[in-house]
């Protein structure tokens, strides 16, 4: 360790744990998204609070930028360090710390797994309802730098709904504790809002207190084949005024291709251009006819061409791996991903829109579309054709989101829905925000970061 930085950062904090192999550059260094070379000055992986306030005063001390890191399953290179930043690692604070039955919290370290908290939760009788693929790789505290959504969204809401309280250490390492678990609070600004979703560009989360709630009742999953996409709202409609809906996915052919291709079983003889995967509660008679009656309905008028309704758990996982294992089926391709979302009301004329413009100006594209129709959120990810380069796919992918950016514009929607705005889609966060708004954000991270160490460059520049 020759830098005389580290060498400082070692002295003040004697137990730190530094990592500088250029291995471990390298896996430190990237996110999901693998577009950026990584080039971190070293790794540092605190056990306690202490000492990553401590990590955080020696970096203002010594001007340097500070990338915390959880999971790193990021898609939006939000946890990318490509610039001689330091990485953060959480990895080592992944505890539970409390669980008060009264209150039904779980406090947990930043670190922590989405899966373990589901696990824990479980242990006592109740659920963390939050829940997407990357469960087993995701920490919690990048899940709140993100406000991450998932497939239950529809049911329970964003991460933001489940985050009782929180500790952050701020770009100036100061240590605040915000909202202390309280349901009620009309004490001034809720600062706890203000950090998830912030991308790590506030300060580093370094304790959670998470809501949970009973278990579902049970429940059955289903999947449709559709005919076309002008009906997938009329399906939705169909189910949600007949069921308690817990999720209501939807895919293409093309999506289905190539989780086909990664070994998922094939659902039905025929192909469908489009299908849904929804889950709803199903625990007694009445429910179980309610499902029937909006999949008759939805058949009868030719709006569903095919179905099948799981029999088992393991046919639900079944069912849902088709849709959940999209995204690492698309892995090896290095997709440029889109993640937006529009009012429920507004998707039909979305979808048709950008369907339209997107074949129009990039007809040799495969695009595959998925996402949560319920929530009106979309997926659009994009594969490199071949024979097109890196550098010339990126510039065509940029233009196909300054697309979407003017199409959402008009629709009144987001650039990105839960994956976070990162270094990928930092270009176009004026698609969705305001200048005005954006200087505000800037102002806020003045106050929490005078001297911008934290994440920069990330949802925009200083
Ligand atoms: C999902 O819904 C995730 O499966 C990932 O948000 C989406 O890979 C993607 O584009
Ligand atoms: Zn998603």
């Amino acid at each position: 360790m020759s830098d005389p930085r580290l060498q400082a950062l070692q002295q003040a904090v004697p137990d730190l744990r530094l990592k500088t192999e250029p291995a471990d550059l390298e896996h430190y260094g990237r996110d999901w998204t693998r577009r950026w070379t990584p080039a971190p000055l070293a790794i540092a992986l605190p056990a306690s609070v202490e000492e990553v306030q401590a990590v955080v005063r020696w970096a203002n001390q010594h001007r340097v930028a500070i990338v915390p890191s959880g999971g790193r399953t990021g898609l939006s290179g939000g946890a990318v360090a490509a610039d001689g930043e330091l990485v953060l690692s959480l990895e080592r604070m992944n505890k539970v710390l409390d669980f008060n039955a009264v209150d039904r919290t779980l406090t947990v370290q930043p670190g922590i797994a989405l899966e373990a908290v589901h696990n824990a939760a479980r242990d006592h009788g109740l659920v963390y309802p939050v829940d997407f693929a990357a469960r087993g790789s995701c920490s919690i505290g990048g899940s709140i730098a993100t406000n991450a959504g998932g497939i239950r969204v529809i049911r329970y809401g964003n991460t933001r709904e489940w985050v009782a309280g929180l500790k952050l250490v701020t770009g100036s390492g100061e240590l605040l504790t915000l909202n202390r678990g309280l349901i009620k609070n009309s004490s001034g600004y809720d600062l706890r809002h203000l950090v998830i979703g912030s991308e790590g560009t506030l300060g580093v989360v370094v304790e959670a207190t998470l809501r949970l709630t009973d278990p579902p009742p049970p429940s059955n999953v289903m999947l449709l084949a559709l005919p076309s996409f002008d009906v997938l709202m009329k399906v939705f409609a169909a189910f949600r005024e007949r069921l308690q809906l817990e999720a209501f996915e939807f895919f293409t052919d093309r999506a289905l291709h190539h989780v086909l291709a990664h070994g998922a079983q094939k659902p039905f003889e025929e192909t469908h251009p489009y299908y849904v995967v929804t889950e709803f509660a199903a625990g007694d008679e009445i429910q179980e006819a309610a499902a029937m009656a909006a999949f008759e309905a939805c058949m009868e008028n030719g709006w569903v061409s095919d179905g099948v309704i799981s029999q088992s758990d393991a046919q639900a996982a079944q069912l849902w791996r088709l849709r959940e294992g999209i995204t690492e089926s698309l892995a090896r391709y290095k997709p440029y991903k889109n993640d937006v979302s529009v009012r429920i009301s507004a998707m039909p004329a979305f979808l048709e829109e950008t369907q339209a413009l997107l074949g129009q100006a990039y007809p040799q594209f495969d695009v595959v579309w998925f996402g949560h129709i319920g929530d009106g959120n979309l997926h659009i990810n994009v594969l490199q054709p071949e024979g097109t380069g890196d550098a010339e796919f990126v510039e065509q992918c940029g233009h196909v989101t300054e697309l979407l950016g003017q199409t959402l514009k008009r629709h009144g929607g987001s650039i990105s829905a839960e994956h976070g705005i990162g270094l990928v889609k930092k270009p176009y966060l004026d698609s969705t925000r305001s200048d005005e708004e954006v200087a505000i954000m800037r102002g806020i991270k003045r106050v929490l970061d005078p001297n911008g160490l934290m994440n920069p460059g990330k949802l925009f520049d200083s």
